[in-house]
């Protein structure tokens, strides 16, 4: 049996009153609520037919419900595929048509319902879940003798198929399992040291891997608790921190910590670890913390097709500006474009393998190829180099990837989606240094003919069909975009010309 779900049930704490979430209202759930919670909805998927291997999309709000209906399509060995809560339908749609699940549950207020997405999709049963936590996953009180057992899943069953890098302009599924996630939980909660005490502060959202699996994984490895906030809002991480030992987020967090007043030893007396991921974090943010708090933010790197691959130490020397070691079990190497292994202090690109890496792309086994090397490396994307101690340095990316305050934009769908609008001839969207974001999303458009676009409407328009963080910020007209003698778009020198776009 190598159930996620049973890995946790096996680690919950012997006292189950003990609290596992404490909302920002106050709210607390203990282990005996997640353990009754999770049934209840287990219970109601069984009764709908949802078993094993079937595939349950939520888009639904930050809730500790929502996190129990993770837990729930675990336990009954369900596929859960999370998607942004702020995804249009013009997204959605991609997913639903893609998955084609068994469940969709979503909040009521969802372009899913309003926009009748699954009218054509007789066999996909449809479930709600609010923003206050209620909704009809909990519709069948009665029992199932079954809700009770926990699915006898292999490692090598799907857990979760999380969205991910759309080099073509399509989103691809990438299959996660069970053993992904019990090994990748394992090794971080002992790597961090994460014990029964701990409290963290998350105030991550819960549809990707760094608010799902690596916060949520270390806490319940431990039984240990977290305040669940439904979102970064730096006043309210600031009022939280005293009553927590642990925070993991995103650059972004850390900046904007860093400009609020409060950020004092008071504030952070009771902190034992700052964690960062999901973007690069600036030397200077690292040291500026340091300086501030005593605090050596901890950084760590990972990517959705491996969970977490590296870390700086918990114990031993944190350097900034470098990603850390590889964890234990997991191989990384620095190669050649032709898959030379380099040795160290040479910059190449960056492959993973180990028990981390993830199954394949769903229904995509030529990218699946594609994205490995003929001995099972995993090309990240990522360039960078390795030291003689073995820490990792990432200088850049391959793949065209802007990281926004940690959530991930890719250009072509942007570009595909820009260069579609009328009076529109093309389109190239790219990347710049961003105070808060680390890099902002610009786009530098050529007009058809006597065309006049203004910007503010364009940026309305886009956010109509994409998620807000993927909209430009801003937009700029060209005569023509610079082209290199193979015809393609030159972005590096964009980049160059719009770099200072938001110098402050
Ligand atoms: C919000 N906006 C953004 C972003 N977030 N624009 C660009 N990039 C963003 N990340 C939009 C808003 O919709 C709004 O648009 C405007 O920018 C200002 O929003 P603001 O209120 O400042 O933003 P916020 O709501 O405070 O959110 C910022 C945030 C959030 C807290 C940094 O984006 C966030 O929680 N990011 C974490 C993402 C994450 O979890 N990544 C992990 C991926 P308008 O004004 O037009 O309405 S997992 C991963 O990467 C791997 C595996 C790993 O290693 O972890
Ligand atoms: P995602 O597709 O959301 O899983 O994003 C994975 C990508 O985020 C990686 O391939 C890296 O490019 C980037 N990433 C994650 N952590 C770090 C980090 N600490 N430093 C630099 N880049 C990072």
């Amino acid at each position: 049996m190598s159930s996620l779900y049973k890995l946790f049930e096996e680690r919950f704490p012997q006292d189950t009153t003990q609290s596992f979430i404490e909302t920002k209202e106050g709210k607390l759930y203990s282990y005996k609520d997640l353990i009754n919670i999770t049934s209840r909805i287990a219970n109601t998927m069984l009764n709908a037919g949802i078993g094993h291997g079937g595939r349950v999309i939520f888009q639904v709000n930050k809730t500790p419900e929502a996190i129990f209906l993770y837990l729930a399509c675990l336990k009954i060995g369900a596929i859960s595929v999370p998607l942004n809560s702020s995804y249009t339908s013009t997204e959605l749609s991609y997913f639903i048509d893609d998955i084609e699940p068994a469940l969709v549950v979503c909040d009521p207020a969802s372009p899913i319902i309003k926009e009748g997405l699954l009218q054509s999709r007789n066999k996909t049963c449809l479930l709600t879940l609010d923003k206050h936590g209620e909704g009809t996953i909990f519709k069948d009180n009665g029992n199932n003798s079954h809700s009770e057992n926990i699915a006898n899943v292999n490692a090598d069953d799907i857990a979760c198929i999380l969205y991910t890098s759309g080099t073509t302009g399509k989103p691809k599924g990438a299959m996660i399992t069970h053993g992904n996630l019990s090994s990748n939980a394992m090794t971080l909660h002992q790597s961090w040291g994460f014990n029964n005490d701990d409290i963290l502060l998350h105030a991550l959202p819960i549809f990707h891997v760094h608010g799902l699996f690596v916060a949520l994984n270390c806490v319940l490895l431990n039984g240990s608790s977290m305040i669940f906030l439904p979102e970064f809002n730096v006043n309210d991480v600031i009022e939280f921190l005293p009553m927590v030992t642990v925070l993991m987020g995103v650059p972004t967090f850390y900046t904007r910590l860093l400009s609020h007043p409060e950020l004092n030893n008071e504030t952070i007396n009771n902190m034992r670890l700052f964690i960062s991921g999901s973007a690069p974090l600036l030397k200077e943010v690292s040291d500026d913390f340091y300086t501030k708090t005593g605090h050596r933010i901890l950084e760590r790197y990972g990517m959705t097709e491996t969970v977490m691959i590296a870390s700086n130490p918990l114990n031993g020397e944190r350097l900034p500006g470098t990603v850390g070691q590889a964890l234990p079990d997991i191989t990384v190497r620095i190669t050649t474009d032709d898959d030379k292994i380099l040795g160290n202090g040479e910059t190449g690109n960056i492959q993973v393998s180990g028990p981390n890496v993830f199954k394949g792309y769903w229904k995509n086994i030529e990218k699946t190829q594609e994205e490995f090397t003929k001995d099972g490396f995993l090309k990240t994307g990522d360039v960078g180099f390795l030291d003689d101690k073995g820490y990792l340095t990432i200088v850049g990316r391959s793949k065209d990837l802007i990281i926004s305050g940690g959530y991930n934009v890719y250009p072509k769908e942007i570009e595909i989606i820009m260069n579609g609008l009328d009076g529109v001839q093309e389109t190239a969207v790219i990347g710049v240094p961003h105070p808060d974001f680390g890099e902002g999303v610009v786009a530098v458009i050529v007009l058809e003919g006597n065309t006049k676009i203004d910007e503010s409407n364009l940026i309305s328009l886009l956010k109509k069909e994409l998620a807000t963080y993927k909209v430009p910020k801003r937009i700029f007209k060209i005569s023509e975009l610079p082209l290199n003698v193979m015809g393609k778009v030159q972005k590096n020198t964009l980049r160059e010309r719009y770099n200072n776009t938001f110098d402050s």
